[in-house]
């Protein structure tokens, strides 16, 4: 079993070993974990990096005072440890304040308390060197059709970012936002619910080039969606910042499983899309250790989600490496995909002039996609 090292930059939020089990139905299962170890654990089990919400850190509310301490200590783990903050965020979903949205709530006040929260931990960001700033909008959304004017919550979210842009350009941070789609949980519906839906609403800001995505397997999935696709076409567009790695089986509330549970043909295709995609920025894990275990059980999940990853990073590898699998790329016309449907120079003018293909024999062409698929699947069971 591949052991975890820094260079293979994972990381993994506070919130998530620090999950402490409560669930719409049940209490915490397990008491809060304090950061600080959280980091020593981190460290020792090879991870690189780690991030959380202004809340994980410091109590919502909290005076300067006791944040400056809370701060102080933080800072000296990251300093023993030689973790490295990657991303940072802001919690707009616990307090009660946000519970009808934060940049999209109707009420204008809740609106401006939640840019003044976001900026405060930008501050906090930009100095302890995160170069991400993950935004997941939770809240914003609706469960009742008249409740929400799509149309205005759009505007309100499009002049958050305008703000928050303005804000990290007139402070010098060098610091880029990541949108995390996800479709309903806890709102009955979310705005921006697919990475599609966010890679049209970039368009329209101001600052397009400071606003990427940071697409979760399991949100995309609870969409029914391939999310391999999603990443592959974030990078396309270069807009995959950030990543958040977990399990999911089908479309049902999200899991959060540790990553490589769930779907795990499809997580398979996440970490070979990562990785001919060239995705060279951290690895990070967003699930949930289930709230049956204590914390030896949080660990041994943490590590699981590194392991599976390597895992499926040495088979991804070996897959493309298969001379077998390269012939049956090749017999799949993957290199023909690849070249442009018009010569250089050409028009639709000298396409229109084409004399007309054998269609039936275009069409009764051996593909071989499912032997591909196949030598795919025998990667994955171990026995290629
Ligand atoms: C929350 C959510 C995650 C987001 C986090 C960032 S918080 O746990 O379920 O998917 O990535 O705000
Ligand atoms: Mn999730
Ligand atoms: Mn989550
Ligand atoms: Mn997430």
């Amino acid at each position: 079993i591949p052991a975890p090292t820094p260079e293979d930059k994972f990381s993994f939020g506070l919130w998530t070993i620090g999950y402490v089990g409560r669930d719409p139905f049940g209490e915490a299962t397990r008491p809060a974990m304090d950061p600080v170890h959280a980091l020593e654990r981190l460290a020792e089990l090879g991870a690189y990096g780690v991030n959380f919400h202004d809340d994980d850190l410091i109590p919502f509310g909290a005076d300067d005072a006791t944040r400056g301490q809370i701060l102080d200590r933080f800072r000296q783990g990251l300093a023993q440890t030689g973790l490295v903050v990657t991303t940072a965020t802001t919690n707009l979903f616990s307090h009660p304040v946000f519970k009808d949205g934060a940049f999209t709530s109707n009420n204008r006040e809740v609106r401006r308390f939640a840019l003044r929260k976001v900026m405060r931990n930008l501050d906090l960001a930009a100095e302890l060197g995160a170069q991400t700033y993950v935004c997941w909008g939770g809240r914003e959304g609706a469960e009742h059709g008249a409740s929400k004017d799509v149309a205005s919550a759009l505007d309100r979210y499009r002049e958050a970012f305008d703000v928050l842009g303005e804000y990290v350009v007139d402070q010098g941070y060098d610091l880029r936002f990541a949108i995390e789609p996800k479709p309903n949980e806890p709102r009955g519906d979310i705005l921006l619910p697919t990475v599609g839906h966010a890679l049209a609403f970039i368009e329209t800001l101001e600052r397009p080039e400071l606003v990427g995505l940071n697409p979760e397997v399991g949100h995309e999935e609870m969409a029914g969606l391939n999310a391999a696709h999603g990443y592959a076409q974030a990078m396309w567009q270069g807009k995959l910042f950030h990543i958040d790695l977990n399990g999911q089986h089908g479309p049902r509330f999200d899991q959060d499983l540790r990553f490589g549970a769930g779907n795990v043909r499809g997580a398979f295709w996440v970490v070979d899309t990562l990785l001919s995609g060239g995705y060279d920025g951290p690895v990070h894990f967003d699930y949930k250790p289930s709230r049956t275990e204590d914390e030896h059980g949080v660990w041994a999940t943490a590590q699981a989600c590194m392991t599976n990853y390597l895992v499926l990073r040495e088979k991804a590898r070996a897959f493309r490496a298969d001379p077998e699998v390269q012939a049956a790329l090749e017999k799949a016309e993957l290199p023909e995909l690849a070249r442009p449907t018009l010569a250089e120079g050409e028009t639709w003018r000298s396409l229109a002039g084409d004399p007309a293909p054998d269609v039936e024999a275009l069409g009764a062409r051996d593909t071989g996609l499912e032997v591909l698929d196949q030598l795919a699947l025998e990667h994955l069971y171990g026995v290629r």
